[in-house]
């Protein structure tokens, strides 16, 4: 078949047989997509057992909750990201930290404080340096925000998050942070691990046909709200990482790597209730005033909450 003989089989498929209520734009959505299918079933001759994996591989994915992963390994979610930097910068709406994926093991309902926070239940105490990560929220004018809502989430020694891997204490390095009066937050923590995709899931199957690998470099993982700004979902790597530049998941971004110092000055190990040398990351955030005409920054989507 030809396209022009697709488009009007489709059509016969979908529209034309529509009676009831129709929702237009899942209407639209449907025929486009199935279109698209069916000339690349076309254009590139797939046999009938190749469609039917097709189906297999969506269904196992569906059935090992992978495909959220596969969305921020096949790059979905960075252009996604793209398409969100572009619609801003149309409405002049530049200048703020650079936003990146969100992924798929984010869990709402972290404990709350106030400037301060530890995220860690101590179990790793003895296998990763300490952390403390802490920084200012700038509002749109550059002032200092108070009662910002900084959200973090980041891995074990072992790559793996709390919740998901249930070896791990409830919301282990999970936290939500409101900035004091100076618009400050701060976080002890211990240095996490980059992630590897499951070896034996649905994901790497397919990164594997592709020649490709399922590994992030280090990463910490931000949400930042305040009244009257868009809310920032964003990360940064860590410095140094094999991987800093080579994420499976494309979500590292100039702006997002700051410098890891290795503080080793008894005083400030003393000051911070430590016992040893530690690693300091500051990250600042500057963020946009939110306007109506721009598209919502809270995007929804399905999320795991405890
Ligand atoms: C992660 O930790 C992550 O941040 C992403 C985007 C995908 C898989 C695991
Ligand atoms: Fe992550």
């Amino acid at each position: 078949m030809n396209h022009a003989q697709i488009d009007q089989l489709v059509k016969t498929f979908i529209q034309d047989k529509a009676e009831g209520d129709v929702n237009h734009r899942v209407q639209t959505v449907v025929v486009r997509l199935l279109g698209d299918l069916f000339k690349a079933i076309e254009d590139l001759d797939l046999q009938p057992a190749e469609i039917w994996k097709g189906i297999e591989y969506l269904t196992d994915a569906g059935k090992a909750n992978e495909l959220g992963l596969l969305a921020a390994g096949l790059g979905l979610e960075r252009f996604i990201d793209i398409r969100s930097d572009e619609a801003e910068a149309r409405l002049g709406l530049t200048g703020g930290t650079p936003r990146t994926i969100e992924g798929p093991l984010y869990v709402a309902g972290a404990p709350e404080s106030i400037g301060f926070t530890r995220m860690d239940d101590g179990t790793e105490s003895d296998k990763a340096d300490p952390l403390i990560i802490e920084g200012t929220v700038y509002d749109a004018d550059g002032k200092p925000l108070q009662n910002a809502k900084v959200e973090i989430w980041h891995a074990n020694t072992k790559g793996c998050y709390s919740y998901f891997d249930k070896s791990q204490s409830a919301f282990n390095l999970r936290r939500t942070i409101y900035t004091d009066a100076n618009g400050h937050y701060k976080a002890q923590s211990i240095m996490p691990v980059g992630y590897a995709c499951p070896p034996e899931g649905t994901t790497q199957a397919l990164l594997d046909m592709l020649g490709r690998h399922g590994n992030r470099p280090a990463h910490i993982h931000y949400f930042i709200s305040a009244p009257g700004h868009r809310k920032l979902t964003t990360q940064i790597n860590i410095d140094g990482d094999e991987y800093l530049w080579d994420d499976f998941a494309f979500a590292s971004r100039e702006g997002l790597v700051p410098p890891v110092n290795e503080i080793t000055d008894p005083d400030l190990i003393k000051q911070n209730g430590l016992e040893r040398p530690y690693k300091n990351i500051v990250f600042d955030i500057h963020l946009l005033k939110d306007i109506q005409e721009a598209p919502s920054s809270v995007v929804e989507r399905r999320r795991a909450a405890a």
